[in-house]
């Protein structure tokens, strides 16, 4: 019997819809910081619906998932007009990217940059809510402002097993990283502390900790070049001194300018991830095209601590689901 070619199809369209969605990207967004919040895997990228919206956004949006393969979008969690003092450096536009966030006593903190940054420098804000998916209230005031060549972009905050909250940001023209504590509220910064800015550091710095070892890994490179790319250095402290380690994530023939990341991990697992942003582009050369979009990969660690490189792919993560 001859086989029916289009009823073939169709029995394998559910099967191939099903490999679609355990593809890379995992979500349209640059600058991700995924996390895990009561047993669910969160997303939050700055927003990006089209190539302006990506530098230009004036919300933000949430992902969550059960298995980091089926994402459900939730939002808007803040939005531009909801924040009161962003007209306050008189500048005439502004926009909102590279958000962070953290959990404590059942409160969510999102940390997000407030551009421009010329003619007024760049600031950054947070806002509180009792829910991972918002809404976002903010805290009626900017948390950080830059000036004297230091830029206050790509928020983080990291809560050591202490308790103590450190707050790191900076990067771009400036490169250069500042690490503050966070105040108990987790709304105002306490004491700054004084760091070194470590080899390679452009932005977008990311702090976690492993067995005593603290990874600080950061963007290097032009955001819009295919020299982007993740490096990291180790301490034993949140603060450093830094050993610098190298690059972790470069760009390859069709994943371009991987940075601006996050790890974090399956808690029933164990399994660490990196969440990144790429341009989906093959241009050998910079200024890069395209809509920067979210990847995650699993990621591991060599008996001695260090980071095996993780080669951008489109596979994306295997199901993982937190039991
Ligand atoms: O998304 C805007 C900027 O691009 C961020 O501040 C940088 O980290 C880079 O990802």
């Amino acid at each position: 019997m001859k086989p029916n070619l289009s009823r073939i199809f169709f029995l394998l369209l559910p099967a191939c819809l099903t490999t679609a969605s355990l593809a890379n990207p995992v979500f349209l967004g640059a600058d991700p910081h995924v996390t895990v919040f009561d047993g669910k895997y969160w997303g939050y990228p700055t927003h990006t619906t089209d190539a302006k919206a990506q530098f230009h956004a004036f919300d933000f949006m949430a992902y969550s998932s059960k298995d980091l393969v089926h994402w459900e979008e939730h939002g808007p969690i803040l939005k531009i007009e909801d924040i009161s003092w962003i007209k306050d450096d008189g500048a005439p536009d502004h926009w909102l990217w590279a958000p962070g966030i953290t959990e404590k006593d059942g409160k969510y903190y999102f940390y997000y940059s407030v551009g421009p940054q010329n003619p007024a420098p760049s600031r950054i804000g947070v806002a509180v809510a009792d829910s991972p998916a918002g809404q976002f209230k903010d805290s009626g005031k900017p948390l950080l402002t830059g000036g004297n060549g230091f830029e206050a972009i790509d928020p983080m905050v990291f809560q050591d097993k202490d308790g103590t909250a450190y707050f790191y940001a900076g990067g771009s023209s400036g490169a250069k990283l500042r690490v503050w504590k966070l105040k108990p509220n987790l709304i105002e910064l306490g004491e700054e502390i004084k760091v070194d800015t470590p080899p390679e550091f452009t932005e977008g710095a990311f702090m976690h900790e492993i067995d005593g070892t603290y990874y600080l890994s950061y963007s290097h490179g032009g955001w819009n070049l295919p020299n982007y790319s993740v490096h990291y250095a180790i301490s034993k402290s949140p603060t450093g001194p830094w050993e610098y380690k190298g690059a972790i994530l470069n760009s390859d023939g069709t994943h371009k300018g991987p940075g601006h990341h996050s790890f974090f991990k399956n808690p029933s697992t164990g399994q660490w991830y990196i969440a990144y942003h790429y341009w989906p582009s093959t241009k050998p050369e910079g200024p890069l095209e395209g809509i920067r979009q979210t990847a995650i990969q699993p990621v591991t660690f060599e008996k001695d601590g260090t980071i095996k490189k993780v080669i951008p792919n489109d596979e994306g993560p295997a199901a993982a689901p937190i039991r």
